[in-house]
């Protein structure tokens, strides 16, 4: 039974690509920091598809936390093939000159230093195996910049950067490694973007229909099926009526 370990998995991609796994029979390790959510997901999927889950509560902020978890796995989990590199977040929606530096730090340490330290701890269990697939989620935000998109924007760009680098210092360990970048997808995102404000946040997907979680979730799935030799090193997932950053075909 392949075991695939996935960040952020207590709601929208991260818990839609757990769904997607276990349903193929993959063990799962499962992380959030929101415990009850974690649990509850942790029951259901074992439940329903009669795989192994091991749920873990950690802030991928922490650099302790991850390092702790990661290597305290029993020896028969320590065995992971694949990581969804996918816990992130956007916190506000405001220009440079105005925007909150907590809201900035947030960012910077969850989706660049967390993200870091989450890819190295896992890579350390992999290099051994001398196999592995390890996808990062990044963002349509991490190809272009936007208004109002400042440090959001940049952390993203940090992953596709970063996501090059574990490409090349990882390829003669016979690791894969996979950049997906979607763009607007109708998960708690917004909502979390938005500090709650649930009217604001569904607005952002107006007039079209957005990427899905289950969406994206097919997508990184997709690419752990492909033959061991091949490699997605990289891809932007849009709904059809949005182009890039930019362009939208709003109706
Ligand atoms: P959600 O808000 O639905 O899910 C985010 C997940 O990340 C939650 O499970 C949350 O869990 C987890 N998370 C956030 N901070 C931490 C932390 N410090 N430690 C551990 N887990 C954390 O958003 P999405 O599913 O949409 O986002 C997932 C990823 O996709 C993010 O990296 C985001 O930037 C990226 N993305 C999203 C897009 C979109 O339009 N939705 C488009 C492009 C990229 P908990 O709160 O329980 O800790
Ligand atoms: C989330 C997608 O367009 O809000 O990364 O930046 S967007």
């Amino acid at each position: 039974m392949p075991i695939t370990f996935i960040t952020g998995a207590t709601s929208g991609f991260g818990k839609a690509a757990a769904e997607k796994f276990a349903a193929n029979g993959h063990a799962l390790i499962i992380n959030g920091r929101r415990e009850d959510r974690l649990q509850a997901l942790s029951n259901k999927l074992q439940e329903q598809y009669h795989v192994a889950v091991l749920p873990l509560v950690f802030d991928v902020r922490d650099q302790q936390a991850v390092f702790n978890a990661v290597q305290g796995l029993s020896a028969e989990w320590q065995q992971i093939d694949i990581l969804v590199n996918n816990a992130g977040l956007a916190a506000g929606r405001d220009f440079f000159n105005e925007a909150d530096l907590n809201d900035w730090n947030t960012m910077v340490d969850t989706n660049i230093k967390g993200f870091m330290y989450v890819a190295q701890a896992v890579s350390k269990l992999m290099v051994p195996l001398k196999k592995g697939h390890i996808i990062n989620i990044g963002s349509i935000a991490g190809k272009q910049v936007y208004e109002k998109g400042n440090v959001y924007c940049a952390t993203k760009h940090a992953v596709d950067a970063l996501n090059q680098a574990m490409r090349i210092d990882l390829l003669r360990h016979n690791i894969r490694v996979t950049a997906i970048h979607p763009g607007a997808a109708e998960t708690e995102f917004s909502l979390v973007r938005l500090k709650g404000d649930a009217k604001a946040a569904s607005e952002v997907y107006t007039g079209m229909k957005a990427l899905t979680a289950e969406d994206i979730a097919e997508t990184i799935y997709w690419t752990t099926t492909l033959p061991p030799h091949v490699c997605v090193n990289d891809m932007i997932v849009t709904c059809v009526q949005q182009a890039d950053a930019f362009y939208y075909n709003r109706v």
